[in-house]
């Protein structure tokens, strides 16, 4: 958050913050992402210089010298201010990121939580006019994956995916809940019920993709959800995660490390300009 400014390079940050993770532990969990295109999935920091007015996405993590992994998100503005029409955007975020918080424990199913957070979204895009219908309907349509097209966490441990390639289904998944074939919630990765002492990320995001708004608005798909035209104006917004890692308490869960990564508005901007 303090070596964004405008003009200085993707990969320069992205290398601080690799660098940061080596000199305290045993190096990053995986390349660290860091770019103004934080639509893109797994974007690799490049050599674009960072300009005012525009998103920067960080999904970075270390490990400490026992490997264990850490895996968190933050999305800032490069200007060290958030415009209204981000704000907008990032409050639903936040809600999002907050409500898994206060559903995740012992019992839930996390394919529960990500369907209550597609619902909690749907419902918020709508008052914004990017979504429209009944939500119960357009989440069952998967029409929130135009925002939304991956699944809320996933398992964490000794690898930031723990044991993820050997197949999801032998991961998050289990005889009650296998994974879905509909576009984004295929993507779950986590939807078994949580047990006390899992270690699962929670990380909704809403990212706007050219790409997959050219390509819904041209074959109609979920177009009684979804307002293609005013989609179109927000085809340079970029995207927005909020991502933390939590722990399944007794009760509940709670996010993982002594101290929290500012994620408050405010609190990015006061973190920035302190
Ligand atoms: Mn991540």
């Amino acid at each position: 958050m303090k070596l964004i400014k405008p003009g200085v390079t993707e990969k320069f940050v992205g290398g601080q913050v690799s660098g940061i993770a080596g000199s305290y532990g045993a190096m990053v969990s995986f390349p660290t992402i860091f770019s103004q295109h934080g639509e893109i999935m797994h974007g690799n920091p490049s050599m674009a210089v960072l300009e005012a007015g525009r998103l920067a996405l960080c999904d970075a993590g270390a490990e400490t010298m026992n490997n264990y992994c850490s895996d968190n998100t933050r999305t800032m503005p490069v200007s060290g201010k958030f415009t209204q029409r981000q704000l907008e955007i990032y409050s639903i975020v936040e809600a999002c990121h907050d409500l898994a918080l206060e559903l995740s424990k012992p019992g839930v199913k996390y394919y529960d939580v990500h369907m209550d957070i597609c619902r909690l979204m749907t419902d918020r895009l709508k008052e914004l006019g990017l979504m429209k219908g009944d939500t119960e309907e357009a989440v069952r349509a998967g029409a929130h994956a135009m925002f939304l097209p991956h699944g809320l966490g996933h398992m964490m441990g000794m690898d930031v995916h723990d044991m993820e390639s050997l197949d999801q289904r032998y991961v998050g998944f289990d005889d009650e809940i296998q994974p879905s074939t509909q576009f984004g919630t295929s993507a779950l990765r986590m939807g078994r019920r949580l047990e006390k002492g899992f270690v699962v990320t929670d990380e909704p995001g809403i990212y706007f993709i050219p790409a997959l708004i050219d390509s819904w608005k041209a074959t109609g798909h979920c177009k009684e959800f979804l307002n293609f035209e005013l989609l179109e104006t927000y085809k340079d917004f970029g995207g927005i995660r909020i991502e933390d890692d939590i722990l399944i308490t007794d009760n509940g869960c709670r996010i993982i490390g002594k101290e929290q990564i500012p994620y408050h508005p405010k609190d990015v901007e006061d973190y920035m300009a302190s």
